[in-house]
């Protein structure tokens, strides 16, 4: 008999409906001994949120978040609001007993994060960040294959997340679906919604980052705003990001992001090249990863391009045949599953609020370099002395 967990999500946007389909899936692809009760969803509209609620099989619903924080049949607080408002319910949260689980990216700034830090560590609660890449079962294998020293001494690495839905200046900012254009409600554009990811699964890979050097765009500079239409008000968010970086493992770096690369939808790629060997990976091909091994005889040698979908690679045994590809939504599943793993085992999941932390760290010094102009030092979460 598993053991039933009190499930509370806030927002029912897009993150909503993919914790959501990951909380009806879970139980049914991996064996856990704790199974999710969809037992409220909260939203500040009545209406669109009870429809949600229907939609998902949530069971109840509440329109102030305090209130769904407070309940005492709440185990979990599951956050998918805009950025704005993380640190506030992951601390209310935190303060109540609850579960933390927090989408990406923590916080409008690392000041925020260090609060929400605070707040998991005082009340001892578990806690995650839905950093969903890493549980891309081609990423999870790219991370087994650094694990196992199969780049040896690694010199570069070079990632690139890049989208094209706000090259139109018709685009608005603002409101319900159109925050992450806003930044009073996200915090940084680019850089926080989409490096904050490229950043997660490079330092996941290959250690921390000491130092970045950045440079930023905003290309359109005004937008009517979705909220109040008519009115215009200038865009803030950085539209596009490039900086140099350099990891304490000694290879260096290079990101870039945007949402004005024309035909490109969400292409998440990094490549990692070390002296022994190399992977590459692109989210337009999830289920490939690409290893080149030194090793291999020479006339044989050059990229291969593996199809991580045997049941010897990670999370591929719970799904279908070989061959048959899994998605997007997957990996939701998957950062579930571990979570929900990790509650029975005791063992910490990652990426943690803490974890997470590291990588606000380095957008906060991406922002400043681009904003000064100058190489900036990435203090480090767990040492009070340089954060
Ligand atoms: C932005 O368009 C976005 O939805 C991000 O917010 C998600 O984190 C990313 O995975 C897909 O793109």
């Amino acid at each position: 008999m598993s053991e039933p967990l009190n499930v509370g999500i806030i927002g029912y946007g897009f993150m909503g409906r993919a914790h959501s389909n990951a909380y009806l899936k879970v139980n049914r692809f991996f064996d856990l001994s704790y199974r999710p009760v969809m037992k409220a969803a909260c939203g500040r509209d009545e209406d669109n949120v009870s429809a949600f609620a229907e939609k998902w099989g949530w069971e109840s619903v509440e329109t102030d978040w305090r209130e769904l924080v407070g309940r005492d049949d709440i185990d979990v607080v599951d956050i998918c609001v805009p950025n704005k408002l993380h640190r506030d319910i992951a601390v209310a949260a935190a303060d109540e007993g609850k579960v933390v689980l927090c989408e990406k990216p923590l916080a409008m700034s690392a000041e925020e994060g260090r609060e929400m830090v605070e707040a998991v560590e005082r009340a001892d609660v578990p806690n995650m960040v839905w950093y969903n890449y890493r549980r891309v079962p081609a990423i999870a294998l790219a991370k087994r294959l650094v694990d196992e020293g199969r780049l040896g001494r690694v010199f570069h690495c070079r990632a690139r997340y890049l989208q094209d839905w706000t090259i139109s200046p018709d685009v608005p900012q603002g409101g319900h679906t159109l925050w992450r254009l806003d930044k009073n409600e996200a915090g940084s554009g680019v850089t926080g919604d989409l490096l904050a990811h490229s950043i997660d699964t490079a330092m996941w890979l290959n250690g921390p980052i000491n130092r970045v050097c950045a440079t930023t765009e905003t290309f359109v500079k005004e937008r009517e705003r979705q909220d109040e239409p008519g009115e215009v008000d200038t865009v803030d968010i950085d539209d596009a990001c490039a900086f140099l970086a350099w990891f304490d493992n000694g290879s260096m770096a290079t990101f870039e992001s945007t949402r004005y690369a024309r035909g490109r939808k969400n292409m998440n790629t990094f490549e990692i090249n070390g002296e022994k060997g190399a992977i590459f990976f692109d989210l337009e091909e999830p289920n490939y990863l690409q290893y080149y091994n030194h090793g291999d005889d020479d006339h044989a040698r050059g990229w291969r391009k593996i199809l991580v979908t045997d049941e010897e690679h990670p999370y591929m045994d719970h799904w279908w045949v070989p061959g048959c590809a899994i998605g997007y939504e997957h990996t939701f599943i998957h950062a579930l599953a571990d979570f929900l793993g990790g509650l029975e085992t005791g063992e910490t999941v990652h990426p943690t609020i803490e974890d997470a932390l590291e990588t606000q760290f380095v957008c906060d010094a991406v922002l400043e370099s681009a904003a000064d102009e100058t190489w900036q030092d990435v203090p480090l979460a767990n040492n009070p002395e340089t954060a």
